[in-house]
């Protein structure tokens, strides 16, 4: 079976989390992904985190499947030119360093559409153009700066951070889509463009219904939010708990075994057409017709009570029993589930959401695969690149070196392999 992106080759410049998820999309789609690093060292989330001495750390080898790695020194006027001549043969140019890198490896926007009218370059970059182009920028900060933290969190304490990495990985696939999007443009134009994600943005754009809350204030209270109707509302939008960020109200409610298990707790959704199997199932059946609860506005100013008692009920039942009770009656909830318990989830491993890998020096592991599933084009993930693995092979195949010229390269140093 072929692969959706057969035929596009990508110049991977990418390095900790947020390029490298972008182009590891994109080899799982077919693309060819030459991820060009640092000899030596090379991405440096290469020794970070490591579980294991002297072994590619986790958080690398979760990030760069299915890529290839060739060492360059960018900065050796050899290693420049090999990088130019990638720069012709190649479709995408992927890069998340910090701001003025690129340039000052001389690979600026008009050398590279010079050397390939063709190439589209995309960016990661933390802020798009304004007083904070310049900034260098981690997941964290572009959480705080995207809205997400400031909304985040219960009303009586500080922002929070999620756990999901919506700055980076989030911004991984914004710039995805634009790289596929603008090689589907230059299809008509026969010319590349530049791609822009910024993770501000991005995380704002995951945010919008924030934003949206935010202008909802000037009209009123927000009903659905827990500060209702008792506690204060400023004039920005506050932090929402556990609430629901849609229409149908909802919240994180304990299961049978909490007092133990930090993880025994379910999120119940009090969606407004199955209120009447919702009162059966909790033995309220008295709430259908009661004027206080029968309809989704009456029940606003009493969602703190009404989820209490629904508490009593799930109190009653593990998280997985209660999903399926629930279930049964269409109600939407879910389990709040561990990492524990994802990573032996089967259907999760049947889909290949989660696979197991096997990596030349860690041995086998597991990692999240592709999470978008195309009929026609099946993702098989294989393991991460070892560092510069694959320099030979790109300097023979892809740029078509001969022995002479290959061995001129290594002697002189541009590939960190020189007196090696
Ligand atoms: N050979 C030689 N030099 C290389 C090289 C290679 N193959 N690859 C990179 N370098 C050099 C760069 O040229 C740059 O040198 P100069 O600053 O002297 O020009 C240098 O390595 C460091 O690049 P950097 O500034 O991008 O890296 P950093 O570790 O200082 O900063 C980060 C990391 C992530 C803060 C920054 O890259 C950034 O802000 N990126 C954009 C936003 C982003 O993607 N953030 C998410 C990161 S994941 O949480």
């Amino acid at each position: 079976m072929g692969k959706a992106l057969d035929g596009v080759r990508i110049l991977d410049f990418t390095h900790v989390q947020s390029g490298p998820t972008c182009t590891q999309l994109l080899a799982w789609f077919g693309a060819d992904v030459i991820k060009v690093e640092r000899p030596g060292t090379g991405d440096i989330t290469r020794g970070q985190l490591r579980d294991i001495p002297n072994v590619d750390s986790l958080y690398f080898t979760m990030l760069n499947h299915n890529k290839r790695s060739i060492t360059i020194d960018s900065k050796h006027p050899k290693g420049k030119e090999v990088l130019e001549d990638l720069v012709r043969v190649c479709d995408v140019l992927v890069e998340n360093f910090a701001p003025g890198a690129l340039d000052r490896m001389g690979l600026t926007w008009a050398r590279i559409q010079q050397l390939n009218p063709r190439m589209i370059m995309a960016s990661v970059k933390g802020f798009g153009p304004g007083p904070y182009e310049d900034c260098k920028v981690y997941e964290n900060v572009a959480q705080c700066a995207g809205g997400a933290a400031s909304t985040t969190g219960f009303d009586d304490g500080p922002p929070l951070v999620t756990g999901a990495q919506i700055g980076d990985s989030g911004t991984g696939l914004h710039l995805a889509l634009g790289i596929v999007t603008a090689l589907y443009q230059r299809n008509a134009t026969g010319r590349g463009q530049k791609v822009l994600a910024a993770m501000q943005d991005g995380v704002l754009n995951l945010c919008r219904v924030k934003l949206r809350d935010q202008q909802r204030l000037a009209h009123g209270v927000l009903k659905e939010y827990p500060q209702y109707p008792h506690g204060e509302f400023g004039d920005a939008v506050p932090r929402a708990a556990n609430a629901s960020g849609g229409g149908q109200p909802g919240s994180i409610l304990k299961c049978k075994g909490w007092e133990t298990d930090p993880n025994a707790y379910i999120y119940f959704i009090t969606q407004a057409p199955v209120w009447k199997e919702i009162c059966k199932v909790i033995g309220r059946e008295g709430w259908i017709t009661d004027p206080d609860y029968a309809t989704p506005d009456v029940r606003l100013p009493r969602l703190k009570e009404i989820f209490a008692t629904i508490e009593q009920w799930t109190m009653t039942k593990t998280k997985f029993e209660a999903m399926e009770i629930l279930n049964q009656h269409d109600i939407p909830c879910g389990p709040i589930l561990s990492m524990k318990e994802l990573a032996v989830e089967p259907a999760l491993r049947k889909t290949g959401t989660v696979v197991e890998v096997d990596h030349p020096t860690r041995g086998k592991y597991l990692t999240v695969g592709n999470p978008i599933k195309l009929s026609d084009s099946a993702t098989e993930v294989t393991a991460s690149p070892l560092l510069g693995a694959h320099t030979d092979e790109i300097l023979r195949d892809v740029l078509r070196f001969d022995d002479k010229r290959v061995a001129e390269l290594q002697a002189s140093g541009a590939l960190g392999t020189a007196g090696a």
